[in-house]
């Protein structure tokens, strides 16, 4: 849950990018990291073996500013997506505050997207959460690779099986150039901080 320190007028929320293995969370990181200045990145803690896969977690602090007279930190956090390591993908989704559930653009993915999300609401139902209390946006990635030959899917395809009319928004990106970086973050950021300043800061006592 989020942390909301009084004395130094500080809110610390954690959001968590969920998605299957390879479908671009570290790369989403990585490039917000590169973006941003040293004055609103904290140090990016990234723990990879075997290549480029993530065998515990990525995680990246940032300071996102005031929003009414509190200081705004976001922690961003990735799991790993290969099925051994469901504990630590529980672990890390203790006490998320924002969800970026990241799809792979890969028509031979689409089981292991719709696979991860069913695990993302399973993991959250064990910690007496659910999926629809959580801010959540969806980020299809790889787009690309839409003008590839490699087959992709559709947006209307990545709609139906993941969004399946719960009309969360949803951003297209190529996490590799930058593209919808930015706009998925915005988004979840803000979402996240409007949930956790009504449930938290601006809260009227219960009669
Ligand atoms: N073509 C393309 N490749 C991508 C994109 N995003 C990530 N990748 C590649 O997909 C692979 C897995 O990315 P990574 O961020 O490590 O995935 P993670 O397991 O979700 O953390 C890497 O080789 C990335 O370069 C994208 O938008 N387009
Ligand atoms: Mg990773």
């Amino acid at each position: 849950m989020a942390l909301i320190d009084l004395s130094k007028k500080e809110v610390h929320c954690k959001i968590v990018y969920y998605g299957p293995g390879r479908c671009g969370k570290t790369t989403n990181l990585v490039y917000i990291y590169n973006a941003m200045n040293e004055r609103t990145r904290g140090k990016m803690l990234t723990i990879e073996t075997k290549g480029d896969r993530t065998l515990f977690f990525d995680l990246l602090p940032i300071n996102l500013g005031k929003v009414a007279g509190f200081d705004i930190r976001i922690q961003l956090y990735t799991v790993p997506g290969q099925s051994i390591y469901e504990s630590t993908r529980k672990l890390v989704l203790k006490g998320v505050d924002g969800i970026v559930f990241v799809a792979d653009s890969l028509k031979i993915r689409q089981r292991k997207n719709i696979d991860s999300l069913l695990d993302l609401t399973q993991n959250l139902r064990e910690q007496n959460r659910t999926l629809s209390e959580i801010p959540l946006v969806l980020q299809y990635n790889k787009r690309d690779l839409v003008s590839s030959p490699i087959p992709t899917l559709g947006i209307e395809e990545l709609e139906r099986d993941l969004n399946n009319g719960r009309h969360l928004a949803f951003f297209e990106a190529a996490a590799t150039k930058g593209t919808g970086v930015f706009e998925t973050l915005k988004e979840i950021s803000k979402q996240t901080v409007r949930h956790v300043a009504d449930k938290h800061l601006f809260a009227k006592p219960s009669a």
